[in-house]
C-alpha cells in the first residue's frame, strides 16, 4: 500500500474537491472517517481495502502533520481551496515566523504583502528550515521572508493554528515582512 499516494488523495479530497467524493466538511473541515473510507474504497483505485489503521499510520509516519483524527472524524489541517471557509483556531504565534517564496513572486509581495492566492489562508512557517522546504517546491533557491507577528497583531492581523510548524492568517501587510538573510560568520572568526 502506497501511503504517500493515499495521503495525497486525502489532501486532494479534503482540501480541494470534497464534492468529487460526496463528502461534506463541517465548519472545522472534519468529515466522518467512515464516509472518507467508503469514498476511497468505492473508487477501486487501491489494491486492498483502506482501513482506519492506514489513516492512523499516515498521520503517525508523515514528515508533516497534514491530517488529524478526533473521535470518529478526520480533517486536513491546512491548505484548503474550497469555497466554504474552514474555521481555524485562533492563537498567539511566536514573535517571528517565516515564509518561503520564489524570486518571481517577490516584487509583487513587496508591493502587496502576502495574499492567500488560491488558498483560504496565507501559510507561515515556524522556522527557516520549514520555510525553505516550502519555498523549494517552486524555486531551487527560495527567498525567505521574515514576518514580524507582533507588528502584524498591532495592525489587527489574526493568527490561526495550522499544525506544529504552520501558522495561518488572512493576509500579511508588506510593512510586517522583511527579507531574511542568514547571518554568516566572517571567515577568520574562531568557532
Ligand atoms: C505566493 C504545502 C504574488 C506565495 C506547503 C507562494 C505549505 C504571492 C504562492 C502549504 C503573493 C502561493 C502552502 C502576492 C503570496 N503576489 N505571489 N501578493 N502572496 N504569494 O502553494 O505557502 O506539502 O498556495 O509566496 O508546504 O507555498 O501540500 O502557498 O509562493 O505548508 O502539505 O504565492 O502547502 O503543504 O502558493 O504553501 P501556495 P505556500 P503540503
Amino acid at each position: 500500500m502506497n501511503l504517500v499516494e493515499l495521503s495525497k488523495e486525502i489532501s486532494y479530497a479534503l482540501r480541494h474537491t470534497p464534492w468529487e467524493y460526496e463528502l461534506e466538511l463541517d465548519e472545522q473541515g472534519f468529515v466522518p472517517i467512515a464516509q472518507l473510507l467508503h469514498a476511497l474504497n468505492e473508487s477501486g483505485a487501491y489494491e486492498r481495502e483502506i482501513t482506519q489503521a492506514d489513516l492512523e499510520q499516515i498521520i503517525a509516519t508523515s514528515e508533516k502533520k497534514r491530517h488529524e483524527i478526533v473521535g470518529d472524524k478526520i480533517r486536513t489541517l491546512y491548505g484548503h481551496t474550497i469555497p466554504q471557509i474552514i474555521k481555524k483556531e485562533p492563537g498567539i504565534p511566536p514573535a517571528v515566523l517565516y515564509h518561503g517564496t520564489t524570486h518571481k513572486a517577490l516584487p509583487q509581495i513587496l508591493l502587496d504583502g502576502l495574499k492567500p492566492m488560491q488558498r483560504q489562508y496565507v501559510h507561515l512557517s515556524v522556522d527557516v528550515e520549514t520555510a525553505t522546504r516550502v519555498g523549494k517546491r517552486r524555486d531551487p533557491e527560495p527567498i525567505i521572508l521574515k514576518i514580524n507577528t507582533v507588528a502584524a497583531q498591532k495592525v489587527g492581523i489574526l493568527f490561526f493554528v495550522g499544525n506544529d510548524k504552520v501558522w495561518l492568517c488572512k493576509e500579511m501587510p508588506k510593512d510586517c515582512l522583511s527579507i531574511f538573510t542568514p547571518k554568516t560568520l566572517p571567515c577568520n572568526t574562531a568557532v
